[in-house]
């Protein structure tokens, strides 16, 4: 049997699923998936077939992820923050033989329809009766999908059949699709959810975008292995997990931008005590990006808990983790590789950094190898070789340090090009090449610099395109004029990616600058340009 399904037959009458007007017994939720799936075999869809989800958190997805899974099919969530062009290239690249979608996002889908004509052909189950009046040929209503014969089941699910896949930002631009079997992601969060010793009488309080590894892998995936009860929000809010809390909630997993608005939301509260809630539960993670070491120490102060910080990646899921032991989780660390996983740490050359934990300022790249590894970047055979080196090890990319006891730090990424921000992955490259489609922009540098809430925030330098004829016109200018140029151009390119990219994408500062700063060669040298705006040697024009 699918591991995933084990409580769906052992505890029936257990919650399952605790959201806005609904619980759900693991019975409830079981027989739902199933008459979904039923629903779905009924369409005709071969096994292995991509089924796209582009909807906001609910329990429905729940319903889709497992009947998707019973019905042999792979379940390709979306960002729902992606607009057109984002949600054009995975729907294509994906070969997505369906797409569920939900009112939210109804509009980003018609972006991608605009974008990308031909996938106003591709089948639609439409989530939510406000889209039931724009029924298509070939469309689906949820709801109606829902079969009586929902017994009438599943395809045998093999091990190594695709279950998920995640898109990610690769460093080259537009996204990958990371594909999981169902192996790889029963194994690796069964690990590392053993690892933290999740109990079948936890409930999880999860308020992560159900789009990546960490609320999708981890946060579904991990609570129904368990045959725990999962306490759905449709979005982050510190009031709806302290309530959530609360009412029962015993696990919050975070990334540290959410760490940190409970820290602020914590001290501002006048008049309750949400610490003293927050202290009732009885595990907080934090990852996705590195969480600050005063955010870990004011979060013990708090309300006792010491965060257990881990790392992964999708293509590795959860590969590095503190202990359990909460005396053990050493604060700016990783911990040590989750059982069914090696690490290593390798210079330039790929060859094993000796002593590395002996030498204070020793550090190199993670290579990693273990159960839960991809299988393959979906299509795209050069980007799956280049990303393992020969013996199955997985290049991270993160650049690392490791102490005597073999507890690992995260210090860096290789490629400057990879910027996150709220524990999401951005591509300088994908903004670039965005920004470089307007008329005035001549060239751009993406960067990410350090920010204490975000992680990192985004900041362009760009170089007009001159419309002076003559350096004597330029000369002319007075400041204030080209003061007024420069933060009209500032806007402009704002007001560009917004309309383009997911918003999280957009640059939160914009300098205008003559030239960029570029070697002999004339390579680009982003780190200087780092250093010039972190030594205020720039304008940054604030961007909206
Ligand atoms: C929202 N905004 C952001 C981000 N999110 N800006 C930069 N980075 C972000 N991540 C901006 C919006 O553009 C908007 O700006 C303003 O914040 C408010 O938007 P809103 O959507 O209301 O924000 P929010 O709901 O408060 O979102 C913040 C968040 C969210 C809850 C922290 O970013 C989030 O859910 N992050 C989790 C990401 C995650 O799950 N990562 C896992 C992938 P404006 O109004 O100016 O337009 S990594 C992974 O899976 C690996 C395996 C791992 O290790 O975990
Ligand atoms: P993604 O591709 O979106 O899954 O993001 C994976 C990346 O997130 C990793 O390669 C790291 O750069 C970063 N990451 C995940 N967890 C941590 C952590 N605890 N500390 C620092 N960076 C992290």
């Amino acid at each position: 049997m699918h591991a995933l399904l084990r409580a769906f037959h052992g505890r029936p009458d257990h919650p399952a699923l605790r959201a806005a007007g609904v619980t759900w017994s693991y019975g409830q939720l079981g027989d739902r998936a199933r008459r979904h799936a039923a629903g779905l075999r009924g369409l005709g869809l071969p096994a292995g077939a991509r089924v796209a989800v582009l909807a906001e958190p609910a329990p429905a997805l729940l319903v889709a992820l497992l009947g998707q899974y019973l019905a042999g099919l792979v379940h390709v969530p979306i960002n729902t923050r992606y607009r057109g062009l984002e949600v054009a290239h995975i729907l294509r690249d994906s070969g997505a033989a369906l797409v569920l979608v939900d009112q939210a996002c109804a509009p980003a889908l018609a972006e991608a329809i605009e974008q990308a004509p031909e996938l106003a052909a591709l089948p639609r189950i439409l989530l939510g009766d406000e889209l039931a009046g724009g029924l298509r040929a070939g469309d689906r209503r949820f709801e109606d999908l829902y079969t009586e014969t929902g017994d009438a089941l599943p395809r045998a699910l093999p091990d190594d059949a695709l279950s998920l896949m995640i898109y990610t930002s690769g460093t080259t631009g537009k996204s990958k699709g990371v594909a999981h079997t169902h192996r790889s992601v029963s194994a690796a969060i069964g690990a590392l959810t053993g690892l933290w010793r999740w109990r079948d009488d936890d409930a999880l309080v999860l308020a992560l975008p159900l789009f990546h590894v960490h609320g999708l892998a981890i946060g579904v995936h991990g609570a129904l292995l368990h045959g725990m009860t999962i306490e759905l929000l449709p979005r982050f809010t510190c009031e709806g997990v302290i309530d959530a809390i609360a009412g029962g909630g015993t696990i919050f997993m975070g990334v540290p931008t959410m760490y940190r608005r409970l820290l602020d939301h914590v001290e501002r509260a006048e008049g309750r005590d949400d610490a003293a809630t927050l202290a009732r539960a009885r595990l907080f993670t934090s990852g996705s990006a590195a969480l600050p070491a005063a955010d870990f120490t004011r979060f013990e102060q708090l309300t006792g808990h010491r965060i257990l910080e881990r790392y992964g990646m999708s293509e590795t899921l959860l590969t590095l983790s503190n202990p359990a032991e909460p005396a053990r989780r050493v604060a700016g660390t990783v911990g040590f590789p989750v059982p069914g996983f090696e690490a290593r740490v390798v210079d330039e050359q790929g060859v094993n950094i000796k002593d590395v934990e002996d030498a204070e300022d020793a550090r190199g790249e993670l290579w990693v190898r273990g159960v839960g590894l991809m299988r393959e970047y979906w299509g795209n055979p050069q980007a799956t070789a280049g990303a393992f080196a020969d013996g199955g090890w997985f290049k991270t990319g993160d650049v690392v340090s490791r102490d005597r006891e073999g507890r690992f730090a995260i210090v860096g990424r290789r490629s400057v090009d990879i910027i996150k921000s709220g524990g999401f992955k951005i591509s300088a490259r994908e903004l670039e090449d965005a920004l470089l489609e307007l008329p005035e922009v001549a060239e751009v540098a993406v960067v990410g610099l350090p920010d204490p809430e975000w992680g990192q925030r985004i900041v362009a330098a760009v170089v007009p395109k001159t419309t002076a004829k003559t350096s004597a016109e330029t000369s002319a200018k007075t400041s204030a004029e080209t003061d007024a140029e420069a933060d009209a151009l500032a806007e402009a390119v704002t007001a560009h990616a917004r309309a383009r990219l997911a918003s999280y994408k957009k640059p939160r500062g914009v300098a205008i600058v003559a030239s960029l700063p570029r070697n002999a060669l004339g390579k680009l040298q982003k780190h200087r340009l780092i250093a010039a705006i972190e030594a205020g040697e720039l304008t940054l024009r604030a961007a909206g």
